[in-house]
């Protein structure tokens, strides 16, 4: 396939720097509340991840992502789903997130094609190298903190894994993803990450926009310090 239509690791890099994901499981008010308060506060790219218990299915489930991609594009936000590929190809989704035991990303981007958006979770350099290979436009790469938004979260890497990545030279878009609060990301930027996927920190925040907007300052200081 054509990779002319692919989008450019720059601008992948600039739209991972306040990641924010949710579905209905991990907010307190509705969805669509919570996604427009982290839109208005700048969240630079989202992800649909309808998970866990009393999780919506079928019917709900796309209406739900329907709206959430809705919010997505009045803001110029990108709208990512989690796992499910025919839920993003039925919406025309801008891209899926895939973890290890789902769809590989080679096959993902033969269904999709080049102009999608495809991110893979990995855990170890091994995963990392084939997400890469398989064609992934970004990793995302945890838990680097202890989080309880995620049942089956693997053990806790803390920053190291993200250096010993780019120190191995895996040098794709990356965010660093669990347990990340304002006061802990600052050393997953100088670690080597493009930015930071977070869940709790903004879906169950006071003050949503605040949330959002004091992660993207403290990304960007990051990446200025890092220079
Ligand atoms: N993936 P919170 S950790 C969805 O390690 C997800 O791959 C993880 O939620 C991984 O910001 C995680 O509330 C949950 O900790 C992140």
């Amino acid at each position: 396939m054509a990779d002319n239509n692919r989008i450019s690791s720059s601008a992948i890099r600039n739209l991972l720097k306040v990641y924010f994901i949710t579905g209905s499981v991990n907010c307190r008010l509705s969805p669509t509340e919570v996604l427009s308060e982290a839109l208005a506060g700048g969240i630079t790219l989202f992800q649909f991840r309808e998970k866990g218990k009393g999780a919506l299915t079928g019917r709900g489930k796309f209406e739900l992502a329907q709206n959430l991609m809705q919010l997505c594009r009045a803001h110029g936000v990108p709208f990512i789903v989690n796992d499910d590929l025919e839920l993003a190809i039925a919406l025309d989704a801008d891209g899926i997130h895939v973890g290890q035991d789902d769809t590989p990303a080679g096959m993902i981007r033969r269904r999709l094609g080049a102009g999608k958006i495809i991110g893979v979770s990995v855990h170890t350099l091994q995963e990392a190298q084939q997400a890469t290979q398989d064609g992934a436009d970004y990793l995302g790469v945890g838990p680097v903190y202890p989080t309880s938004s995620k049942e089956d979260a693997q053990p806790v890497n803390g920053t190291r894994l993200i250096e010993d990545l780019r120190l191995q030279g895996i040098d794709i878009p990356l965010v660093g993803i669990g347990g990340i609060t304002l006061s802990n990301a600052a050393p997953i930027i100088a670690a080597g990450a493009d930015g930071i996927s977070l869940i709790s920190a903004i879906a169950q925040a006071d003050q949503i926009s605040e949330a959002a907007r004091g992660f993207v300052k403290t990304v960007e200081e990051g990446l200025r310090l890092r220079g």
